[in-house]
Protein backbone atom coordinates (compact mmCIF):
# COMPACT_ATOMS: atom_id res chain seq x y z
CA UNK A 1 0.00 0.00 0.00
CA UNK A 2 1.30 3.05 -0.27
CA UNK A 3 2.05 6.09 2.16
CA UNK A 4 0.67 9.36 0.84
CA UNK A 5 2.90 12.57 1.67
CA UNK A 6 0.86 15.80 2.52
CA UNK A 7 2.32 17.55 -0.97
CA UNK A 8 2.73 16.66 -4.20
CA UNK A 9 6.73 17.24 -4.94
CA UNK A 10 8.96 18.13 -8.23
CA UNK A 11 11.89 17.03 -7.99
CA UNK A 12 13.91 19.62 -10.86
CA UNK A 13 17.73 19.07 -11.94
CA UNK A 14 20.15 22.37 -13.43
CA UNK A 15 22.93 21.64 -15.43
CA UNK A 16 24.57 24.53 -15.26
CA UNK A 17 25.43 25.87 -18.66
CA UNK A 18 26.58 29.64 -18.63
CA UNK A 19 26.16 30.00 -22.32
CA UNK A 20 22.15 29.62 -21.78
CA UNK A 21 19.69 31.60 -19.95
CA UNK A 22 19.34 30.41 -16.08
CA UNK A 23 15.94 29.57 -16.35
CA UNK A 24 16.45 27.03 -19.93
CA UNK A 25 19.05 25.20 -17.68
CA UNK A 26 16.15 23.47 -15.26
CA UNK A 27 14.59 20.47 -15.52
CA UNK A 28 11.26 19.14 -14.38
CA UNK A 29 12.42 15.26 -13.49
CA UNK A 30 9.53 13.63 -11.65
CA UNK A 31 7.22 14.34 -9.77
CA UNK A 32 6.44 12.16 -6.32
CA UNK A 33 3.46 12.18 -3.69
CA UNK A 34 3.93 8.89 -1.70
CA UNK A 35 6.79 7.93 0.56
CA UNK A 36 7.36 4.66 -1.41
CA UNK A 37 7.71 7.35 -4.36
CA UNK A 38 10.40 9.53 -2.30
CA UNK A 39 11.85 6.54 -1.66
CA UNK A 40 12.22 5.09 -5.11
CA UNK A 41 13.45 8.88 -6.19
CA UNK A 42 15.93 9.25 -3.63
CA UNK A 43 17.47 5.54 -4.27
CA UNK A 44 17.58 5.99 -8.02
CA UNK A 45 19.19 9.62 -8.33
CA UNK A 46 22.58 10.82 -8.19
CA UNK A 47 24.01 11.57 -4.72
CA UNK A 48 25.00 15.63 -4.92
CA UNK A 49 28.43 14.49 -4.57
CA UNK A 50 27.73 12.62 -7.99
CA UNK A 51 27.29 15.40 -9.85
CA UNK A 52 29.57 17.63 -11.68
CA UNK A 53 30.22 21.05 -11.16
CA UNK A 54 27.47 24.24 -11.52
CA UNK A 55 24.81 21.27 -11.53
CA UNK A 56 21.39 21.98 -9.09
CA UNK A 57 18.62 19.92 -7.88
CA UNK A 58 15.38 21.30 -6.07
CA UNK A 59 12.42 19.80 -4.69
CA UNK A 60 9.62 21.77 -4.62
CA UNK A 61 5.85 21.55 -3.56
CA UNK A 62 3.76 21.02 -6.71
CA UNK A 63 2.61 24.34 -8.32
CA UNK A 64 5.48 26.48 -7.10
CA UNK A 65 8.28 26.87 -9.45
CA UNK A 66 11.99 26.72 -7.94
CA UNK A 67 12.88 30.22 -8.23
CA UNK A 68 13.03 34.12 -7.09
CA UNK A 69 10.59 35.20 -9.33
CA UNK A 70 7.63 32.95 -8.20
CA UNK A 71 4.89 34.39 -6.48
CA UNK A 72 5.39 32.31 -3.62
CA UNK A 73 9.35 33.06 -3.48
CA UNK A 74 8.99 36.68 -4.67
CA UNK A 75 9.04 37.61 -0.76
CA UNK A 76 11.40 34.56 0.77
CA UNK A 77 14.46 33.82 1.56
CA UNK A 78 16.19 30.49 2.53
CA UNK A 79 18.23 28.30 5.50
CA UNK A 80 21.70 28.05 4.15
CA UNK A 81 24.41 25.70 4.80
CA UNK A 82 27.76 26.20 3.16
CA UNK A 83 29.46 22.77 3.01
CA UNK A 84 33.17 23.60 3.29
CA UNK A 85 35.46 21.42 0.92
CA UNK A 86 37.20 19.57 3.69
CA UNK A 87 33.81 18.98 4.98
CA UNK A 88 32.23 17.27 2.12
CA UNK A 89 32.74 13.89 1.61
CA UNK A 90 31.24 12.79 5.07
CA UNK A 91 28.57 15.86 4.91
CA UNK A 92 27.36 16.78 1.39
CA UNK A 93 25.27 13.77 0.97
CA UNK A 94 24.21 13.62 4.19
CA UNK A 95 22.61 17.12 5.03
CA UNK A 96 20.75 16.79 1.50
CA UNK A 97 19.09 13.52 2.47
CA UNK A 98 18.52 14.66 5.97
CA UNK A 99 16.91 17.77 4.34
CA UNK A 100 14.65 15.94 1.95
CA UNK A 101 13.29 13.80 4.86
CA UNK A 102 12.60 16.36 6.80
CA UNK A 103 10.62 17.87 4.36
CA UNK A 104 8.62 15.32 2.75
CA UNK A 105 7.97 14.18 6.19
CA UNK A 106 6.35 17.31 7.25
CA UNK A 107 8.90 17.70 10.53
CA UNK A 108 7.91 21.22 10.74
CA UNK A 109 4.46 20.96 11.76
CA UNK A 110 2.32 23.76 10.79
CA UNK A 111 5.49 26.01 9.53
CA UNK A 112 5.54 23.85 6.56
CA UNK A 113 3.15 25.64 5.36
CA UNK A 114 5.88 28.73 4.77
CA UNK A 115 8.32 26.07 3.22
CA UNK A 116 8.21 25.78 -0.44
CA UNK A 117 11.40 23.56 -1.26
CA UNK A 118 15.04 22.48 -0.68
CA UNK A 119 17.58 22.94 -3.35
CA UNK A 120 22.04 22.24 -3.26
CA UNK A 121 24.32 23.50 -5.20
CA UNK A 122 27.06 21.55 -6.15
CA UNK A 123 29.88 24.36 -6.68
CA UNK A 124 33.67 24.33 -6.54
CA UNK A 125 33.57 27.34 -4.58
CA UNK A 126 31.73 25.02 -2.25
CA UNK A 127 28.64 23.36 -2.22
CA UNK A 128 25.23 24.89 -0.31
CA UNK A 129 22.40 23.36 0.67
CA UNK A 130 19.09 25.29 1.73
CA UNK A 131 15.32 25.45 2.68
CA UNK A 132 13.42 27.84 1.05
CA UNK A 133 10.81 29.44 3.01
CA UNK A 134 8.02 32.38 1.81
CA UNK A 135 8.66 35.13 3.76
CA UNK A 136 11.81 36.56 5.19
CA UNK A 137 9.97 38.83 7.55
CA UNK A 138 8.17 36.34 9.48
CA UNK A 139 11.27 35.95 11.99
CA UNK A 140 9.42 33.60 14.41
CA UNK A 141 8.31 31.57 12.07
CA UNK A 142 11.61 31.00 10.05
CA UNK A 143 13.81 30.82 13.37
CA UNK A 144 11.22 27.86 14.34
CA UNK A 145 12.22 26.48 10.70
CA UNK A 146 15.52 26.96 11.67
CA UNK A 147 16.07 25.18 14.56
CA UNK A 148 13.96 22.28 13.49
CA UNK A 149 16.26 21.98 10.35
CA UNK A 150 19.91 22.38 12.31
CA UNK A 151 18.85 19.70 14.29
CA UNK A 152 17.88 17.15 11.62
CA UNK A 153 20.60 17.89 10.04
CA UNK A 154 23.37 17.60 12.43
CA UNK A 155 24.76 20.58 12.36
CA UNK A 156 27.63 20.88 14.62
CA UNK A 157 28.70 23.39 16.50
CA UNK A 158 31.35 25.71 14.87
CA UNK A 159 29.64 25.21 11.96
CA UNK A 160 26.79 28.26 10.90
CA UNK A 161 23.37 28.06 9.38
CA UNK A 162 22.48 31.87 7.73
CA UNK A 163 18.74 33.21 6.14
CA UNK A 164 19.30 34.84 3.40
CA UNK A 165 16.40 37.17 1.70
CA UNK A 166 16.21 36.29 -1.64
CA UNK A 167 16.02 40.04 -2.53
CA UNK A 168 19.59 40.63 -0.71
CA UNK A 169 21.08 37.44 -2.85
CA UNK A 170 19.67 37.99 -5.99
CA UNK A 171 20.61 41.74 -5.75
CA UNK A 172 23.88 40.91 -4.79
CA UNK A 173 27.01 42.52 -6.28
CA UNK A 174 29.70 41.38 -3.67
CA UNK A 175 29.78 37.97 -2.84
CA UNK A 176 28.25 37.99 0.75
CA UNK A 177 25.21 38.70 1.60
CA UNK A 178 24.17 39.78 5.32
CA UNK A 179 22.04 37.06 6.94
CA UNK A 180 18.81 38.08 8.79
CA UNK A 181 19.20 35.23 10.85
CA UNK A 182 22.10 32.99 12.08
CA UNK A 183 22.36 30.08 14.09
CA UNK A 184 23.44 29.09 16.95
CA UNK A 185 22.21 32.16 17.81
CA UNK A 186 25.54 33.30 19.47
CA UNK A 187 27.02 34.66 15.86
CA UNK A 188 24.28 36.81 15.72
CA UNK A 189 25.41 40.27 15.90
P1 LIG B 1 23.10 30.45 -7.60
O1 LIG B 1 23.03 29.25 -8.48
O2 LIG B 1 22.01 30.57 -6.60
O3 LIG B 1 24.46 30.47 -6.79
O4 LIG B 1 23.09 31.76 -8.47
P2 LIG B 1 26.01 30.53 -7.22
O5 LIG B 1 26.33 31.98 -7.27
O6 LIG B 1 26.73 29.85 -6.12
O7 LIG B 1 26.18 29.83 -8.53
C1 LIG B 1 23.88 31.90 -9.64
C2 LIG B 1 23.15 32.68 -10.71
O8 LIG B 1 22.06 31.88 -11.19
C3 LIG B 1 22.47 33.94 -10.22
O9 LIG B 1 23.34 35.03 -10.21
C4 LIG B 1 21.38 34.11 -11.26
O10 LIG B 1 21.91 34.61 -12.46
C5 LIG B 1 20.95 32.68 -11.51
N1 LIG B 1 19.83 32.31 -10.62
C6 LIG B 1 19.88 31.56 -9.51
N2 LIG B 1 18.63 31.47 -8.98
C7 LIG B 1 18.26 30.74 -7.79
C8 LIG B 1 17.79 32.18 -9.77
C9 LIG B 1 16.39 32.46 -9.72
O11 LIG B 1 15.64 32.03 -8.84
N3 LIG B 1 15.90 33.22 -10.75
C10 LIG B 1 16.71 33.72 -11.73
N4 LIG B 1 16.15 34.46 -12.68
N5 LIG B 1 18.02 33.47 -11.79
C11 LIG B 1 18.57 32.71 -10.83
Amino acid sequence: SRHPLHSRWVLWFLKGDRTKDWEECLRKVTVFDSIEGFWSVANHIISPSQLSWGSDFYVFREGIRPMWEDENNVKGGRWLVYVEKAKRAQALDHYWMELLIALVGEQFGEDGASISGAVVNIRQKGDKVALWTQDATKDATNYRIGKVLYEALGVKDGEIMRYEVHKDASARTGSTVKPRIVLPLKHMR
